[in-house]
C-alpha cells in the first residue's frame, strides 16, 4: 500500500529548512450594515451576525486579530446606518410634536366654539375625537421614545465595540499569525537546551557549532535531564519516505510539539549535530528505537555515530555499537543465501543513498528499489526509512523487494515495524541518571 500524502493538522512541516504549517487562516470579512430598526431585529441582527463572525474567523486563530480585522470591516456601514436611524427619529418626533400642538390648538378653538355655539352635540363629538387623537398621539410619542431608547443603547454598545476594536488593532499590527509551541530555550543541541533548565519534550531551535543557521528540532527530554534530539520519526506511514536526494538533504515531514507525526530531520542538520570538533569534542551516540506491531519495544545504541558532509554524500560512520536489545543491524547480517551476505549489508562507513542517487555497492540501484533513501550497501540488513506496511507483514511476492521498515537482527526483512525513532545525545550522557 503506497502511504498516503502528508496529513493536515497542527504541524510543522519541513520540505525545506524548516517550514511551519499554520494553524489557523487569515479572517476576510465582508462590509455589512446592520438593517434592523426595533429590539427584536436588532437581536436577530446580533445572532446572524455573531454566526457570522465565528464562521469567518475560523477556529483554530490562535488570536483575536481575525476578529479586530472583522470589526474594523463593518464598523464604518453600520455607524453610517445608525446615524441615519438616529435622524430620522428625531424627524418623526419633531413632527408629531408639531402635531401635538395642532390638536392641543384644534381642541382650545373648539372649546371655544362650544361657548358660543348651539350645535353642542356635534362639538361636543368632535372634542371627544380629538381628545382620542392626542391620546393616541401620547402612545405614539411612548413609542419613539422607547425607539430612541433603543437606539441609545445601540450606540452604546457600538461605542463599546468601537473602542474594543482600537485596542485589538493595536495589539495586532500584523494580519492574524498561526503558531504553534515553540520553546524559547536554544542551545547546541537537545542536551544543551536540557542542561539550561528545560524539562519539557517539544520544539525548540538549535544551533550545532558546525552548523550555518539554527534550525528546529523535536526534543526529547526524560526525567533525567537526558535531552534526546530527534532525526527520524515513524509512527503511523501517514509520511512518503520515497524522497529524492534534495528532500533527505534538507529534511521533509512534520515536526509536532508533541510527538505525533512523522519526519527525517534532513542529513545536512544531521551532520551538523554529528560534526566533531574543538567546538564539540564529545562523541555522539545513536541510538535507535523501535516498536513492532505487537507492541513490544527495543533499542540499539551506537558511539561515535557521525554524518559525513554533503561532499561525501552524508557517509555514516560509527565507532562501535555499544549494545540493546534489538542487535546489531547496521552491522550486517548472515541471511544464509551466501557468505558475503554480512558484508554486503553492514551499513557502517555506506554512504547515503537515493532514488536519484546512487551510492550504493550493487549493479542497480537499491534506494530505487526499494522506495527510500539510506546508507545502502547491497543493500540493507537495516532499513528504517522503508515503506510503511500497516500490519507489518508483507511477502517478497507482493512487494518485489525487501522494502518495508527492516531491523533484521530483531524482525526478519519481510517483517515491516511499527515505529521508529532515531536520536541523538552525548556519550556522556547515554547512562541514564
Ligand atoms: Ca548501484
Amino acid at each position: 500500500m503506497q502511504p498516503e500524502e502528508p496529513k493536515r493538522g497542527d504541524l510543522i512541516h519541513q520540505e525545506q529548512a524548516p517550514f511551519l504549517r499554520l494553524r489557523g487562516r487569515k479572517t476576510t470579512g465582508r462590509n455589512k450594515a446592520a438593517k434592523g430598526t426595533n429590539t427584536t431585529e436588532a437581536a436577530e441582527y446580533t445572532t446572524r451576525h455573531k454566526a457570522t463572525l465565528k464562521r469567518q474567523t475560523g477556529k483554530y486563530c490562535p488570536t483575536t486579530c481575525g476578529v479586530a480585522d472583522y470589526l474594523f470591516r463593518y464598523l464604518p456601514a453600520i455607524s453610517r446606518d445608525l446615524e441615519s436611524m438616529g435622524n430620522d427619529l428625531e424627524l418623526i418626533a419633531n413632527l408629531t410634536t408639531n402635531a401635538e400642538e395642532k390638536v392641543v390648538y384644534m381642541k382650545d378653538s373648539a372649546t371655544a366654539a362650544l361657548k358660543s355655539s348651539q350645535s353642542e352635540g356635534y362639538i361636543k363629538k368632535s372634542v371627544n375625537m380629538l381628545d382620542d387623537v392626542l391620546r393616541f398621539e401620547k402612545t405614539q410619542e411612548q413609542q419613539i421614545l422607547e425607539l430612541q431608547n433603543v437606539l441609545s443603547s445601540i450606540q452604546r454598545r457600538m461605542v463599546e465595540l468601537d473602542k474594543l476594536s482600537s485596542q485589538l488593532k493595536q495589539k495586532c499590527q500584523e494580519p492574524c499569525k498561526d503558531s504553534v509551541d515553540i520553546q524559547t530555550t536554544t542551545g547546541t543541541d537537545c542536551q544543551d537546551i536540557a542542561n539550561k533548565g528545560a524539562t519539557t519534550s517539544g520544539l525548540y531551535y538549535v544551533r550545532p557549532a558546525a552548523a550555518t543557521e539554527q534550525f528546529l528540532v523535536y526534543c526529547e527530554i526524560d526525567e533525567y535531564r537526558r535531552g534526546f534530539t530527534v532525526i527520524q520519526r515513524r509512527r503511523d506511514g501517514s509520511v512518503d519516505f520515497n524522497k529524492n536526494w534534495n528532500q533527505y538533504k534538507n529534511g521533509f515531514g512534520h515536526l509536532s510539539p508533541d510527538d505525533t507525526t512523522e519526519f527525517w530531520l534532513g542529513n545536512e542538520k544531521i551532520h551538523w549535530l554529528t560534526a566533531v570538533s574543538t567546538f564539540s569534542p564529545i562523541p555522539t551516540v545513536l541510538r535507535i528505537e523501535l516498536v513492532d506491531w505487537e507492541g513490544n519495544k527495543r533499542y540499539a545504541d551506537y558511539n561515535m555515530f557521525v554524518l559525513s558532509p554533503e561532499i561525501d554524500m552524508f557517509r555514516l560512520t560509527y565507532g562501535y555499537y555499544m549494545g540493546g536489545d534489538a542487535g546489531d543491524a547496521f552491522g550486517g547480517f548472515d541471511f544464509g543465501e551466501d557468505p558475503s551476505d554480512k558484508f554486503y549489508t553492514m551499513h557502517n562507513g555506506q554512504q547515503f543513498s537515493t532514488s536519484d542517487k546512487d551510492n550504493d555497492k550493487y549493479d542497480g540501484n537499491c534506494a530505487l528499489q526499494d522506495g527510500s533513501g539510506w546508507w545502502m550497501n547491497r543493500c540493507h540488513a537495516a532499513h528504517l526509512n522503508g515503506k510503511y506496511y500497516q500490519g507489518g507483514t508483507y511477502t517478497a511476492k507482493d512487494a518485489g523487494f525487501d522494502n518495508g521498515i527492516i531491523w533484521v537482527t530483531w524482525h526478519n526483512r519481510f517483517y515491516s515495524l511499527k515505529e521508529t525513532t532515531m536520536k541523538l545525545i552525548p556519550m556522556t550522557r547515554i547512562a541514564a541518571g
